[in-house]
């Protein structure tokens, strides 16, 4: 049903290995394009080299957003008042739709969908570590609302502006459902500061243990980040990793203190000659080791993924014989 490329998946591989040659004048006039700020669309000529960038970055993508109903989803059952339930279930719905965009998306290029998915469930897409770490509390809504989605919005309102016109589209729409979802975490997190002891150790609890994993969310270092330069001279990137971390940094200082949370961070330090707050070294080997599947919950995350995949394989199916009915029935 989802499948736009008809190769086989060992045909695709090959493909993807092979070396493209591509016409320097093809190349220089689709750098021109971009340098006029144009967008790309699924139609139109474009490098190799490209295309697949487009693909490794929105499926990651789309795969952050389905794993990251996870780490949420654990709480719908347990959230302490109907109206934080309802504003929960809503918020997962909508990461679920998110995902389902950027796999739209990621099919203008010409990948299947189940491809793509396929790869995740094998374990050979990444998606990102955030969603590594468990939801230990109520107060972990709150904070993965406030942190997470404030970072996702920080790096992804540049997005908006990429280069790839279906991208960037859908990147528009996506925002403006991830700043309700920033805001509805923030007042949670500030509605448990006004509470009791408990609840504002719950909450300080919390930001301890989301603050540093949100600031890897932005990836490596701009040393180490071994794709920023080409994707920022094609404009999928507008920013680096490390220019778009410390917006976030200084965004979200301030607003951790007016509620009187801590940053735990006995280095944070405010440079008044520069304007930007300072952290102390953030523990870049537990980065790569989440990445390389050793975070507390990896493999719970594909368990689960993997098992509701199976599960909803009589619908996958039930929905190609509806559509195949409804071709021959059009056909007729
Ligand atoms: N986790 O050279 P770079 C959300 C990998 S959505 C895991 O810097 P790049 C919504 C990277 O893939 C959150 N892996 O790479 C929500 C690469 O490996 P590769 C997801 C990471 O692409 C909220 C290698 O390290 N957002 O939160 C991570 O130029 C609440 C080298 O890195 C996006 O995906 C990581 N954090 O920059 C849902 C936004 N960082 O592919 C539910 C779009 C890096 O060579 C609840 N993506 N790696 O094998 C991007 O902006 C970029 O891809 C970056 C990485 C900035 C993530």
């Amino acid at each position: 049903m989802y499948t736009t490329d008809l190769r086989s998946a060992e045909e695709k591989r090959k493909a993807a290995r092979a070396k493209v040659v591509e016409d320097p004048e093809k190349l220089a006039e689709f750098q021109a394009r971009i340098d006029r700020d144009e967008f790309i669309e699924p139609k139109d000529w474009m490098p190799e080299a490209y295309r697949r960038t487009l693909i490794r970055q929105i499926s990651q993508h789309a795969h952050s957003e389905i794993v990251g109903m996870l780490p949420e989803g654990n709480w719908i059952t347990r959230a302490p008042t109907f109206r934080r339930k309802l504003i929960l279930l809503a918020k997962v719905q909508d990461e679920a739709g998110h995902g389902l965009y950027l796999y739209s998306a990621a099919e203008t290029l010409g990948v299947a969908r189940d491809e793509l998915v396929d790869q995740l469930h094998e374990g050979k897409a990444k998606y990102s570590t955030i969603f590594n770490y468990p939801t230990l509390t109520w107060a972990d809504i709150g904070a993965i609302g406030w942190l997470v989605d404030g970072a996702a919005i920080t790096n992804q309102i540049p997005l908006c502006r990429c280069s790839y016109g279906p991208y960037a589209r859908a990147m528009q729409r996506i925002c403006k459902e991830e700043s309700f979802h920033q805001r509805q975490g923030y007042e949670a997190m500030a509605a448990l500061m006004r509470g009791s002891k408990e609840q504002r150790r719950m909450a300080q609890d919390a930001m301890n243990r989301w603050w540093w994993p949100a600031l890897m969310m932005f990836g490596p270092p701009d040393s180490v980040s071994i794709h920023s330069a080409q994707s920022m001279k094609w404009k999928i990137k507008r920013y680096s990793n490390d220019e778009l971390r410390q917006r976030f940094i200084d965004a979200t200082v301030p607003q951790a203190h007016a509620i009187g949370l801590e940053v735990p961070d006995p280095e944070l330090k405010f440079n008044e000659e520069t304007g930007h707050w300072e952290t102390g070294p953030i523990d870049w080997d537990e980065f790569w080791a989440v990445v390389a599947g050793d975070g507390p919950c990896n493999y719970d995350r594909m368990d689960a993924r993997r098992s509701a995949h199976d599960e909803g394989a009589w619908v996958r199916e039930a929905a190609a014989a509806h559509a195949a009915k409804r071709a021959g029935t059009r056909a007729a």
